[in-house]
């Protein structure tokens, strides 16, 4: 039987002990650390929560067999009660997610720019943890709605945690904290019914964009691919805010974070989003699940852009404005280094969903700036978690343990678990010597000590009027989007709005938001609504120096290398065995993930009798959940032309602009089902005559000049 080596590798199985990358020894200090917490009941009595062992964990207590249970069955109260009380509130926003364990590792020392110590030494790995996360839906969401994305890092430095908890998109939807209480209520399911779950496209959050127009660049962004995410390890990650770093020396620049996935940037058709959004709704987080699984580690490039101080008001926007971005055409983004996803988490409760991000857990080296939505933000963190994680001892859960030693002489609370020895639990004492003491700052190694900004100002509750253009930076990210791009964004806010059923709400947006963003792009969506098309904006839109920028097209981060693309390949009976084998060579040497998938999950028998195991049946790994689709060739291709599921699979592929091979005679079935062949249909006698077509046509992603015609296509 031929074997699928991605597929069918027992080297890498293991199943009590945890994940197959614990078993490859990806290893870390926080990984060390968290060791010690785990458990490992293999070979162990069951016992209760207070040792004593269990005998019978299949009946309650009962007075004769068919009688009433008693209250003194200690054994089931202790179960029962340990399981109602399962639950922890959900993350208010942000409820789904999925992480990982790897490393961050600079290329070189950066001490010109900052002192910390994790971006000195390009010999060391610091452990990271990354959780991803769309913002709207609750727990059981889809992964694939359309939505901005959480990317939050936790770096366990020697210096204590650094969390850089950004989004995928570069700019926020509101400048000031106190909007975003009012933001989240009108994104959320509607409170009457709380319908729609997962979604944007509904009446309260049409109304509240409508009347805020500082959200018109973000929302512009939401409405773009980069909202319907291929995968997480195909996402750029952003600070958003500008944060300081400061040097030994005490000089002090701005910066603005930027993650770049080394896999490129790559999105979901709007049609894929939607069917995904019910044929797998876990497929972001099983993705990076088998990604990692496999050895097919994410990686990212994590560089900054650097402002230096004076040039504070260089630009014409505010740096402390968070719906504003700075293309890299102005300002370039520095390479630090490289974080590398290689582990799996072992248990989801304990790590991914009590992991607690803060931007306030910065290191020495870093420090925030006056940006009052970041402000808002370093309050809002922690007094989540207290609800969230039942107290003030959350940082002791393992997953949030630095893994350098803390002291301090905080004490007690709800679910302690450290116990502190002394009796001074005060600063200063001299009954224990007056440890644990300050440190006082220094170049390295030091304590941490706040940027020393001069502040000058009356108290006062106004918005500073350098925050006062909405328009000029949404205009530019249209610009800059290539034409399908442009076209998807149309698509999106002619949706969005379609299913808003006050008239008004629609009519605002399209007057007083689009028109002012983009005359063109409101006309079109006007026109798409229904409602009378715009002839000018609402607004005077500043005249600012502002081109556009290539660099906020995701056709500027097209991946250079097919790692972890996936491939499915199609498999009937009569499959020409030799071919099965050339593609699964050719993807393993390329590191391209490879499905075979069958009419049903039983094997097929191949062309010299032989049985061969399939990966799934069509229906349950439909093309939507590949990047490109290979009919193998084969002594019946009846079997294709006859199976109305088989042929829906190749005008799905052909719809969503995907490489579709197909090898023999199969590409009879391009004329069969009236696709008009392009640079992405191929065919060939061998599998060798179209692989390096099929690797071009991954690294372009889709083939975007079909798109006119994949609309005709009733898949
Ligand atoms: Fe958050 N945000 N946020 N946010 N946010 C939360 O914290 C909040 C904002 C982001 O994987 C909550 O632990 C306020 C910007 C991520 O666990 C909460 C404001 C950015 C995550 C909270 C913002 C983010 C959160 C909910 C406006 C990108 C998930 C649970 C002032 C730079 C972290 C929690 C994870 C989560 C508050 C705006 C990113 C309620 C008040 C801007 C990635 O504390």
């Amino acid at each position: 039987m031929i074997k699928n080596p991605q597929t069918d590798n027992d080297a890498f199985k293991s199943e009590l002990a945890g994940t197959d990358t614990t078993d490859r020894q990806n290893s870390s200090e926080k990984n060390e650390q968290l060791e010690q917490y785990k458990a490992d009941a293999t070979n162990e009595a069951l016992r209760s929560n207070q040792g004593i062992k269990v005998s019978d964990d299949q009946n309650t207590l009962k007075a004769g067999v068919r009688g009433p249970s008693l209250l003194e069955d200690f054994l089931f109260r202790e179960k029962m009660t340990h399981f109602d009380h399962e639950r922890i509130p959900e993350r208010v926003v942000h409820a789904r997610g999925a992480a990982a364990h790897g490393y961050f590792q600079p290329y070189k020392s950066h001490a010109e720019l900052t002192k910390a110590a994790f971006l000195q030494d390009p010999s060391k790995q610091t452990p990271v943890f990354v959780r991803f996360s769309p913002v709207q839906g609750p727990r059981g969401t889809s992964d694939t709605v359309r939505d901005t994305r959480g990317f939050a890092v936790k770096f366990y430095t020697e210096e204590g945690n650094y969390d850089l908890v950004g989004n995928d998109i570069p700019v926020f939807f509101i400048q000031d904290a106190i909007k975003f209480p009012d933001l989240v209520h009108a994104v959320k399911p509607e409170p009457h019914n709380e319908i729609p779950t997962g979604q944007s496209a509904h009446d309260t959050f049409w109304d509240f964009i409508s009347l805020t127009p500082e959200t018109a660049h973000h929302v512009t962004w939401q409405m773009s691919d980069r909202a319907i995410a291929l995968n997480y390890r195909t996402r750029q990650g952003f600070g958003i805010h500008t944060f300081r770093f400061i040097n030994a020396e005490g000089k002090a620049r701005f910066v603005k974070f930027h993650f770049k996935p080394l896999q490129g940037v790559l999105s979901l058709l709007w049609d894929e989003a939607q069917k995904l959004a019910g044929k797998d709704p876990d497929y972001h987080r099983r993705d990076l699940w088998e990604c990692i699984e496999a050895g097919l580690y994410p990686e990212w490039e994590l560089g900054v852009q650097v402002i230096e101080e004076e040039d504070e008001h260089k630009f014409d926007f505010d740096l402390l404005d968070a719906t504003k971005l700075i293309p890299e055409e102005l300002v370039p983004v520095i390479p630090l280094g490289k974080m590398v996803l290689n582990r799996n988490p072992e248990n989801f409760f304990a790590e991914t969903e009590q992991v607690a991000f803060c931007p306030a857990h910065i290191v020495p080296g870093i420090d925030f700036t006056n940006d009052p939505l970041l402000q808002g933000r370093l309050f809002s963190y922690t007094d989540t978690q207290l609800l969230r994680l039942g107290g003030p001892n959350f940082h002791e859960i393992p997953i949030n343990r630095p893994v350098c030693p803390f002291h301090n002489h905080q004490r007690d609370g709800f679910h302690r678990q450290t116990i502190n020895k002394g009796r001074a639990s005060y600063n200063p004492n001299s009954i224990d010597n007056n440890w644990p003491r300050e440190t006082p700052p220094a170049a390295a190694q030091g304590g941490f000590e706040t940027y020393q900004e001069r502040v000058d100002g009356h108290k006062i509750r106004q918005r500073s009027p350098s925050f006062g253009d909405h328009f000029s930076q949404a205009r530019m990210f249209f610009k800059s989007l290539s034409a399908p791009e442009q076209q998807h964004v149309i698509d999106a806010y002619s949706f969005e709005l379609g299913k808003v059923e006050r008239v008004w709400i629609r009519e605002r947006t399209v007057n007083e938001i689009l028109a002012n963003i983009d005359l063109e792009l409101a006309k079109k969506v006007a026109m798409n609504l229904g409602v009378e098309p715009p002839t000018k904006g609402t607004v005077e839109v500043p005249e600012v120096n502002l081109q556009p920028a290539p660099s906020l097209s995701q056709m500027s981060f097209l991946p250079k290398d097919i790692k972890a693309r996936k491939i499915s390949v199609l498999v009937t009976n009569g499959v020409n065995a030799d071919t099965v084998e050339d593609i699964l060579n050719w993807a393993l040497k390329e590191m391209a993930v490879v499905k075979l998938v069958g009419p049903s999950p039983a094997p097929v028998k191949t062309s010299k009798g032989e049985m061969l195991k399939v990966d799934a049946a069509m229906d349950s790994m439909p093309s939507i959940m590949f990047d490109a689709v290979v009919v193998v060739d084969g002594d019946d291709i009846a079997a294709m032309q006859q199976n109305g599921e088989g042929l829906h699979y190749l005008l799905e592929t052909y719809k969503h602009l995907k490489p579709l091979v197909l090898l023999g005679d199969n590409a009879q079935l391009l004329e069969q089902l009236r696709l008009t062949p392009d640079e992405g249909t191929l065919s060939g006698n061998s599998f060798a005559d179209v692989q390096d077509q099929l690797k071009q046509g991954l690294l372009k992603h889709r083939v975007w000049a079909r798109e006119p015609l994949a609309k005709m296509v009733p898949a």
